[in-house]
């Protein structure tokens, strides 16, 4: 099993100790300092070449540095970057038109993060709830599902069922119920007259890749047509791609209503998200009543669409479906004693480890010592969500260290 040289301590322990000092404590990444990426891998500041399996949490699809998405950004940087929404700019239109039309919408709204994206969807819900459902006013409902992670603002946090995300920050934001993920009959009965939506990740990353039973998205489609209720499909983290298919809802021919997009559709070099729905929903929204400093700058503009077209040209979403499928083969085929099981989609793949085998995180440490970064996610799963650019030889490359460190060799265990 491959080692990374321990020379690397001194330059990794000062950023480390730089970045301890001057940032808040919000995070806390693996013992390793990234200074250079390209496609699927990345370097520490001693040189020391990592696959990068975690992609920015799939914000990376189309690989670090994409030579045609850096250049976009570059071009555009040079001619203009931001104009605020005061007046128009000659990007916006032609991204939004190849981002509707590659997407099958009507409209889009343009913002920045997921989480803004998110928030955009949930004032659009309610908007439409009040405007066209004729929902009374402030009694809009929106269900939610157990195990959710959707960002990290107030209201978004405010229907979190992770009591850290809560922690500290309420008052919380009203008018959210939750539901168990996966339990389109408890969507069912919580439907009341004044629910505007349903707010869905069609596989939960954070929640430790979770995926709901085959049938679920549709059922909820369902019951939203039956109930008038709006279809929000989380696609920030599964979409474009990742899970084998351009939405993860495709695999169950569900439309959503209303689309959040983000992460990948930046292509890894620009915050670029969106909220995609058609006009009879999108045109709740008159000017005004809704926007950001940044959403829709040339520059995101620019990115994003170069972002999909690499998606596009370089046939990442099959690539994802076709390697993902033999990935997970490949890693149920592993005999550890440590796995629980493998449970994944295209390349969005979780490792879970058993409880009697302590967390994930120390063989993320092993991992890490072999050139493989993973994140665990919820104590007990190794997240695998490589960018898509990744090659069936690359991991061929790496599978012996996988195994290896999945069988315990190198694991402090916990
Ligand atoms: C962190 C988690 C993943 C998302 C979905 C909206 C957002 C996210 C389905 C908000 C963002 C990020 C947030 C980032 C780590 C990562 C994450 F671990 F936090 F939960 F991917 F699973 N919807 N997820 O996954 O998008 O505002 O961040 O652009 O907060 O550390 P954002």
């Amino acid at each position: 099993m491959s080692e990374q040289s321990n020379a690397t301590a001194s330059r990794t322990d000062e950023f480390i100790a730089q970045a301890d000092r001057w940032s808040a404590h919000n995070y806390h990444p693996l013992d390793v300092v990234v200074t250079r990426g390209e496609g699927c891998y990345v370097w520490d500041v001693d040189g020391n070449r990592y696959l990068d399996c975690l992609a920015a949490y799939s914000a990376v699809n189309q690989g670090h540095c994409h030579p045609r998405i850096v250049g976009a950004l570059t071009d555009q940087a040079k001619r203009l970057t931001l104009t605020s929404r005061a007046f128009h700019n000659d990007r916006m239109g032609v991204f939004l038109e190849q981002l509707c039309n590659t997407l099958g919408y009507e409209r889009a709204l343009p913002m920045n993060t997921g989480a803004e994206g998110v928030e955009t969807a949930l004032k659009t819900a309610r908007k439409w709830g009040y405007k066209v459902k004729g929902v009374a006013p402030d009694a809009a409902e929106i269900i939610v599902m157990d195990g959710n992670f959707h960002g990290r603002t107030t209201t978004i946090v405010s229907f979190s069922t992770d009591e850290q995300a809560r922690d500290g920050f309420g008052p919380f934001t009203p008018g959210f119920k939750v539901v168990p993920y996966g339990d389109a009959d408890a969507v069912r009965a919580a439907m009341t007259p004044n629910t505007v939506a349903v707010l869905v990740e069609p596989i939960q990353g954070e929640g430790g890749v979770v995926l709901p039973p085959n049938g679920f998205l549709a059922a909820v489609a369902e019951a939203c047509r039956e109930s008038n209720a709006l279809f929000i499909g989380d696609e920030v983290q599964t979409g474009l791609g990742r899970t084998g298919k351009l939405l993860a809802c495709d695999w169950e021919d569900v439309r959503p209503d209303v689309l959040i997009l983000g992460k990948a559709l930046g292509g890894g070099v620009y915050p670029v998200s969106a909220v995609l729905a058609d006009s009879a929903i999108m045109d709740v929204f008159h000017p005004g009543d809704h926007g950001s400093t940044f959403g829709g700058n040339p520059l995101a503009a620019a990115v994003g669409a170069e972002a999909l077209s690499v998606l596009i040209d370089e046939g990442l979403v099959d690539q994802a479906r076709e390697l993902g499928d033999w990935f997970v083969e490949q890693l149920r085929a592993i005999d550890s004693p440590h796995v629980e099981l493998v449970r994944g989609r295209g390349l969005m793949v979780g490792v879970v480890i058993k409880e009697s085998s302590g967390p994930a995180r120390p063989f993320c440490k092993a991992l890490k010592r072999c050139g493989i970064l993973a994140k665990e996610t919820h104590e007990q799963v190794i997240r695998f969500a490589p960018p898509l650019v990744i090659t069936r030889e690359i991991l061929e490359g790496v599978l012996p260290d996988i195994a290896a460190v999945l069988r315990g060799e190198g694991v402090e265990l916990g």
